[in-house]
């Protein structure tokens, strides 16, 4: 077996390497091993300088995160940190992939950092509900200062090599195949130079200057602080590294990531992590079948959704022929593309020719044939089974042999449409979530006769496109509408019997939804579907378009809107709403907010346990991933089927019970023999 750590002599500087696939986490072995190398360096007088590097693809992306939660075996982080940092010869980090988390904090207690263009560090811990634990919020704000170090400790996303040379993260770049020998030239450059230590840096002079920085920004992050126990552990971290010594300092973050490490939060997002690799891989599929070369993407429909779909390939530099019936749609679907990349252009967060370059690669046509070489051709028409078979029979004529038919179906049954082609085996569902283009989720839809490359192709090809995909079986609404279903029969049962439509949304802010099913419904407008007869009123979305209050377009809906598009309820709204409820013949009663919660979330969990019982989803945390990257279910639960694992199964039963609600068999047999989901 090839050893973790292996050193290297070039003359008088030793590199010590690690190899420790598939991302150099910093395993115990790794730990000890980079520990003794370097007091073994320490004590042999004819090495002057010394390199930390890693062979693969990556640089340690971070503390081993299958150690979390066992028993920690020595020694741990800070302590070979500690030696790495206290070494009188100069140590120099070569970094490149990703130096992450605790990568990033070997980095830190390095002398020196160099890395390639391509190398990206960061301190990403909060995305798993932690802060760094080896001293990283100590060590960087002194030496980048509090404003950078705030926002990547807070923030967790890394920042790229040149970014990092220019706040001081990095002291040199260098060439991209060229990080070994660079590095050492770079090692010996240093020798007989003083030794700078981050941890003596003063660069944090900026936070103890100006305290009030940290409230600043608290007050510009508070979105993405709101409810993120890790994030303001972080903060209240860097803050100390401005207000007590940094031996101190080291012994506040200590505290905070052990407590953290126990929370509820850190283990729903690591869950959570673990989940979305797993969702990536499709049962019974060998991952090493040939993939179907995607080069050139067809895309039916340039409405809202299919524009948004095209968007995707575009931005990852895959040409798209897009197809309407008429001119007028076609202008108009393609004008509203540009729009939007304008629109993110001028938010600085692509430039003007990536715009440029991005519709360069777009074919407009009225024409079926000029889909005929395309490799992957995605519909995206109007939800009607009649319109999607005639669309597929259509391609399925024109269309090359070979290449992948998918329906962007949000409900329908996908091997019905398959069947209206000759080859169903390269038929399936590929469900993208509105905004298309912007929404991370991507339901792959897995037909009774798709065949295993055409899935591993959409599978990776979802990589491609920055989407985080889960495979679903064939069922009304798949994952995650059937799951939102039972939710909003409940959000309609509970106003009807008298609940505020306001306390509805309020239970699923404070829980971290991002919004609430009838602030939904006013983004959306309660007119889609409309039949455009104020006197026909069979629902309560009906009787609000009678009083024309048709959502935020129209500055009234469940909510008056003023221009600002702040919300404020509605008294005409709930006496609609009475009206109605009275003319149904429901009675009204005063509901607390913990009935509302139970209402709403139980019916899903007790949904998500049917979808697992029919084999509809491949596994629990597939759910979640589908919740938290499709409905803004918040992270830090871990998602619907995480919660309920939480909650207690035996508590989600009862509460159904409780409520008349039905049970399903395999939630009720989980709940009786004390299991979980995950
Ligand atoms: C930390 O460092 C705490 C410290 O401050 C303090 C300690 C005291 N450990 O994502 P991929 C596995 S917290 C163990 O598909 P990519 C992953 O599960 C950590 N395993 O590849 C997968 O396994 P499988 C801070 C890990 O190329 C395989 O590697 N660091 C770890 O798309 C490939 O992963 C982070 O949060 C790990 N740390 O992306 C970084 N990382 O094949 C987390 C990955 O069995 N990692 N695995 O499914 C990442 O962001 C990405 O994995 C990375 C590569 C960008 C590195």
């Amino acid at each position: 077996m090839k050893p973790i750590i292996r050193t290297e002599r070039h003359k008088d500087v030793l590199a010590i390497i690690t190899e420790n696939p598939p991302v150099n986490a910093l395993s115990q072995q790794v730990r000890q091993g980079l520990k003794e190398s370097i007091v073994q360096a320490l004590e042999d007088d004819s090495i002057k300088a010394i390199v930390i590097r890693c062979d693969g693809q990556t640089f340690f992306a971070g503390a081993d995160i299958t150690e979390f939660g066992k028993p920690s075996i020595g020694p741990i982080l800070s302590e070979t940190l500690d030696v790495i940092e206290a070494a009188e010869k100069p140590v120099v980090a070569a970094v490149h992939g990703t130096a992450l988390g605790g990568g990033c904090e070997v980095a830190l207690a390095c002398h020196y950092r160099v890395g390639v263009p391509s190398a990206k560090l960061g301190l990403p811990e909060v995305k798993l509900g932690l802060i760094p634990g080896a001293a990283g919020t100590q060590r960087l704000p002194r030496l980048v200062g509090v404003e950078n170090a705030l926002s990547i400790i807070v923030g967790g996303a890394p920042i790229l090599a040149e970014k990092a040379l220019e706040i001081g993260l990095l002291d040199a770049i260098v060439g991209e195949d060229s990080l070994a020998a660079d590095s050492i030239a770079f090692a010996r450059a240093q020798i007989a130079k003083p030794i700078k230590r981050s941890s003596e840096g003063v660069a944090h002079q900026d936070g103890i200057k100006n305290p009030d920085l940290f409230d600043e920004f608290r007050t510009k992050n508070a979105r993405g602080l709101r409810g993120f126990e890790a994030q303001n552990a972080a903060l209240n971290a860097v803050k100390a590294a401005t207000e007590m010594p940094y031996n101190e300092g080291v012994k506040k973050e200590r505290e905070l990531f052990l407590e953290l490490m126990q929370s509820t939060q850190s283990k729903a997002m690591r869950h959570y992590f673990f989940a979305e690799r797993a969702a990536g891989k499709i049962d019974n599929v060998d991952p090493s079948l040939p993939l179907i070369p995607v080069k050139k993407v067809g895309v039916i429909g340039a409405g809202t959704m299919g524009g948004g779909i095209a968007m995707n390939f575009l931005s990852s530099g895959i040409p798209v022929t897009i197809l309407e019936m008429q001119q007028n749609a076609l202008d108009h679907g393609t004008s509203i593309m540009r729009k939007n990349y304008e629109r993110t252009s001028r938010k600085g967060r692509i430039t003007v020719e990536q715009v440029e370059q991005a519709l360069g690669l777009l074919t407009q046509t009225l024409d079926y044939k000029d889909l005929a070489d395309c490799d992957l051709v995605i519909e995206a028409v109007y939800e009607s089974m009649d319109v999607k078979k005639q669309v597929f029979g259509k391609i399925d004529k024109v269309v090359k042999q070979g290449a992948i038919l998918a329906s962007n179906t949000s409900y329908l049954n996908v091997d019905e449409i398959a069947q209206a082609t000759k080859r169903p085996g390269y038929v399936l569902g590929l469900h993208f979530f509105s905004p298309a283009n912007i929404m991370k989720l991507l339901e792959i839809v897995r037909g009774a006769e798709t065949r295993d490359d055409v899935l591993l192709t959409c599978m990776q090809l979802s990589k491609t496109i920055g989407k985080v995909a889960v495979v679903a079986g064939v069922c009304d609404g798949f994952i995650g509408n059937r799951m939102l279903s039972p939710r909003q029969q409940q959000a309609t049962a509970l106003i009807l019997e008298g609940a505020n439509y306001w306390d509805v949304d309020d239970v699923l802010l404070e829980f971290g939804f991002p919004m609430g099913p009838f602030q939904m419904a006013d983004l959306a407008g309660i007119d889609i579907g409309w039949h455009r007869d104020p006197f026909k009123v069979s629902t309560i979305r009906e009787a609000l378009c009678s009083a024309e209050r048709f959502g935020q377009k129209s500055g009234k809906g469940f909510y008056d809107y003023d221009e600002a598009r702040n919300r404020a309820p509605s008294e005409e709204v709930k006496a609609i709403i009475g009206d109605f409820a009275a003319k149904e013949g429901h009675k009204q009663r005063t509901i607390s907010k913990e009935e509302i919660r139970e209402r709403l979330l139980y019916p899903m969990v007790n949904e998500g346990a049917k979808i697992l019982e029919e084999g509809m989803a491949q596994c629990a945390s597939d759910i979640d991933v589908v919740w938290i990257n499709g409905y803004g279910w918040p992270l830090q639960t871990g998602g619907p089927m995480l919660w309920a694992d939480t909650v207690g199964l035996k508590t989600v039963v009862a509460g159904l019970n409780t409520h008349n609600l039905p049970i399903c068999d395999y939630l009720s047999s989980k709940a009786e023999s004390g299991e979980t989901f995950n």
